[in-house]
């Protein structure tokens, strides 16, 4: 069927998506004219398209971003492309490892840093610990994102682009995705592997949806491609991932989410809140050991990856609650008096030293507040569950004038 001329504007759609045996220039702006159903519920119709992403062969979804004028008209038929994620690599990997343990470790005190937990063993390690009975965490925040839907709805509004820092296999975002209904969404993580299973079992179910993944150490900054200044942006950190920096490494993350929403964009983020602290000392050192395996993972993904003669099982796991500093700190402690090398250092441990291996900060709601402040945010809304135990809190960003 030969592209015809149509007039833009007779249908509400605002995206779509369309078969892989279609082929577009990249460069192309026009009309698409739907004349099949595609299993993701496309209707046959006409659809303005403004900006077109398609890049080079697999690409097969378009998102109207911006009012450019439009050109052109083309026939689109045929079912929507499962493996359609665009991913942006910027390959944090086995050299950051290297380099931030040999600092680490000769570092006073010693420490590697969390970030490094989530190989794929880790974080399957990890998403155990979200299962268990001491650790309330995720289920606390589970129940209160659900019961917060339907204002944060209300407050956000439809056609948002959603970036969510942290992105494992979370059930929370679908929760979001399903009320929300975003434009797109853009997965961020270090983890490639477990980034892209992630994003295209979203990219799966939810056919509607534009899905990019970004796999960067967001950490050392949030350098990833975002367009369209037009566009509403929400951030979504949840978990209270924000608890394992410092209060000033913190508001350094949070300017950085605040620059990437731009004026107005909001940052809807999870944070554990003070408690008693057996709460606390459960959560971290479960019946289980499943925590323990955890904290010591990073040792065995070292073993595996550097070259080094460490054995896992000289150190054990350590985790306590500092109420001077608000913090669970977790710690690796040598069992023995030994020498370690990796690569072509030697590090000395005495029995009972140790590598202090996360922070995970506790605040109030006032704190937080005040930590959210100092990087451009204002609580626009907070939800508690009944026991206080956990917070979500929706941030709006802004600017100061
Ligand atoms: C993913 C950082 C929120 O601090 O509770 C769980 C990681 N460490 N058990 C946390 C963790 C030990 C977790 N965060």
């Amino acid at each position: 069927m030969p592209p015809r001329r149509l007039e833009f504007g007779s249908l509400s759609m605002s995206r779509v998506s369309v078969g892989s045996g279609l082929t577009l220039n990249p460069g192309f702006e026009g009309v698409f004219v739907l004349t099949a159903a595609g299993p993701c519920g496309t209707v046959p119709g006409i659809v303005p398209v403004y900006e077109n992403h398609l890049d080079a062969a697999n690409s097969t979804t378009f998102f109207r971003t911006s009012r450019k004028p439009f050109r052109g008209a083309a026939v689109v038929t045929g079912p929507a492309d499962p493996s359609r994620v665009r991913l942006f690599d910027a390959h944090p990997g086995t050299a950051d490892l290297r380099q931030e343990v040999l600092a680490g470790l000769a570092a006073r005190p010693r420490s590697i840093p969390p970030k490094f937990f989530y190989d794929e063993r880790g974080s399957a390690l990890f998403d155990r610990i979200c299962e268990l009975p001491e650790y309330y965490q995720t289920r606390t925040e589970m129940g209160i994102l659900q019961h917060a839907l339907p204002e944060l709805g209300q407050l956000l509004g439809a056609e948002c682009m959603l970036v969510e820092l942290g992105s494992g296999a979370s059930k929370k975002v679908r929760l979001l995705l399903e009320r929300l209904r975003p434009s797109a969404y853009v997965g961020v993580d270090i983890s490639k592997e477990f980034l892209l299973t992630s994003t295209q079992a979203l990219a799966r179910d939810y056919p509607w949806l534009e899905v990019h993944a970004a796999c960067v150490d967001f950490s050392a900054g949030l350098a990833i491609p975002h367009r369209d200044h037009a566009v509403h942006k929400v951030a979504f950190y949840p978990g209270s991932s924000i608890g394992n920096f410092g209060p000033d490494e913190a508001v350094h993350l949070l300017t950085d989410v605040a620059e990437l929403v731009g004026d107005d964009g909001h940052l809807l983020i999870g944070v554990d809140l003070k408690k008693p602290v057996g709460i606390l000392d459960a959560a971290y050192n479960d019946a289980a050991g499943v925590t323990a395996e955890f904290n010591l993972n990073l040792l065995h993904r070292i073993a595996g990856e550097l070259d080094t003669d460490l054995d896992p099982d000289t150190f054990e796991h350590y985790a306590f609650y500092n109420p001077l500093a608000g913090r669970i700190e977790m710690h690796l402690i040598s069992r023995l008096r030994q020498s370690l090398r990796v690569e072509d250092q030697t590090f000395l441990f005495g029995a009972g030293e140790g590598i202090h291996t996360e922070n995970s900060y506790k605040y109030t709601v006032a704190e937080f507040a005040e930590l959210a402040l100092r990087a451009g945010f204002y609580q626009q809304q907070v939800w508690l569950d009944d026991e206080a135990l956990f917070s979500v809190q929706l941030l709006q960003h802004r600017p100061r004038g």
